[in-house]
């Protein structure tokens, strides 16, 4: 699979039609882990099959809870915090961050012991700042580099309340030490240096679970538990970015999206594409479990180049590869900054960003924090990589649409990790 190697053709005609966006992944972890973790039932609709979720099903199906799963639906019987049982095997992550660092601050909480393991790109991922914290907190935590990198091995139970601030502005960090404050004694208190996803706040919220938020402090008081809920999972905007920087860039293209997330926290690329112009009509609104979703339409547009720096980072930082190829097709000098967090992700995404769009014949520079793009010339063809990088391989197939020529991307394999219907989808729209 990993080896697969996609042709791409430039996009003879602009793109028309309508995408119904896929589930959220971030939603669908949380959904997933959340409904496991309480007392009852939790029906989940619009969760994501991906890769990454999936590995949240077995990690959870290891330690005892029924969950069923077909397509977007999931059923998961939780029996509380306290059916967590200890695994009979390794805890395996596959490739997701989210996973892992979500789940140490949940195993943190439980008296029992577990190994977690994930593959070669989470085998690089820094784990110390989740581990730091939660070995304050009192979790007896170990691994390669001190406990920094997988194998990890965790002991939990026993954990007291911490206040903590975090270095790093990171959801996953921030959802970590909330889950393990959760089963602590006393009032777990953690500070973000900018303002994250609050997608485990929203849902704590959803579960019955009190957690209040004072400008960047966040707090929850240990031994509250979750009633099971049913959640409504919106399609994911993380997902949507890729056809609304087609839709703006392919000549001729008018692409209409349905259901996509609109959480404040993670709307960042909406913005973005105001502020240069785009034409993007948002249609219509609702919340459920404290997540508001909307339908939007997106034409192609004469844009300027953009800023992204300082808080707004973090609203948009998984766009960021995408937003690189839209910058590429705008003419001007488009800076991004404040952005050393994508070094961490599955790849160091400023280097495979920067690597892989100059072969494409992009004027692009990589800086300490961000890039730097002077955008306006065509792209070309070439040979390109994902990298094993799911949002470099679907940026990659975004930047073929304006290539003078055919693009090779190897490693397509990744995409399922967030998309497994990208490729359907943009052929829908062909
Ligand atoms: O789960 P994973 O592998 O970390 O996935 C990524 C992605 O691109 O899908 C990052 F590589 O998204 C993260 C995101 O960058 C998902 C996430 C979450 O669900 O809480 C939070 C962000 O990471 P962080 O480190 O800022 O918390």
């Amino acid at each position: 699979m990993d080896e697969t190697i996609k042709l791409l053709n430039k996009a003879e005609s602009g793109l028309s039609g309508t995408i119904v966006v896929p589930g959220d992944k971030s939603i669908s972890h949380r959904a997933v882990m959340f409904g496991a973790m309480a007392n009852g039932t939790t029906n989940v609709s619009g969760f994501l099959p991906g890769d990454d979720c999936l590995s949240t099903i077995a990690c959870f199906r290891k330690m005892g809870v029924a969950i069923e799963q077909e397509g977007d639906k999931v059923t998961v019987e939780g029996k509380g915090l306290d059916g967590l049982k200890e695994p009979n095997g390794v805890l395996d992550v596959g490739n997701s961050g989210t996973t892992i660092r979500l789940l140490l601050g949940v195993l943190s909480g439980r008296p029992f012991h577990s190994v977690v393991v994930g593959d070669d790109s989470i085998g690089k991922r820094p784990m110390a700042r989740v581990t730091a914290p939660l070995r304050q907190m009192g979790a007896q935590i170990d691994g390669r580099e001190t406990g920094n990198k997988t194998p990890l091995s965790i002991r939990g139970g026993q954990t007291k309340a911490i206040e903590y601030t975090m270095p790093v502005a990171s959801a996953q960090v921030k959802s970590a030490l909330l889950l393990a404050g959760l089963q602590a004694e006393g009032e777990t208190s953690v500070t973000e240096p900018q303002t994250t996803r609050d997608h485990t706040e929203r849902m704590l919220h959803a579960f019955g679970v009190k957690v209040t938020t004072a400008g960047k402090t966040i707090s929850i008081q240990g031994g509250q538990s979750l009633q099971a809920a049913d959640v409504v999972v919106p399609g994911d905007i993380s997902s949507a970015a890729f056809f609304l920087v087609a839709g703006c860039i392919v000549p001729g293209s008018r692409v209409h999206l349905k259901n996509v997330g609109l959480n404040p926290t993670r709307a960042g690329i909406l913005e973005v594409l105001k502020r240069s112009g785009a034409k993007l009509s948002i249609d219509e609104q609702v919340t459920t479990g404290g997540e508001p979703r909307g339908d939007m339409t997106i034409s192609t547009s004469e844009l300027s180049p953009f800023v992204i720096e300082g808080e707004e980072v973090p609203t948009l930082i998984d766009e960021i590869p995408v937003l690189a190829v839209l910058a590429t097709q705008i003419s001007g000098t488009t800076i991004i900054r404040d952005a050393e967090e994508l070094k961490v992700k599955e790849t160091n995404r400023i280097d495979t960003v920067v690597g892989e769009l100059a072969k494409l014949g992009a004027d692009i520079e990589a800086t300490d924090d961000g890039m730097i793009i002077r955008g306006g010339k065509p792209l070309t063809g070439g040979k390109v990589d994902s990298h094993g990088d799911h949002r470099i391989g679907m940026a990659l197939v975004i930047a073929s649409l304006c290539a003078n020529g055919p693009v090779e991307l190897a490693n397509i394999g990744a995409i399922s990790v967030s998309y497994p219907q990208f490729f359907e989808h943009l052929q829908s729209l062909q």
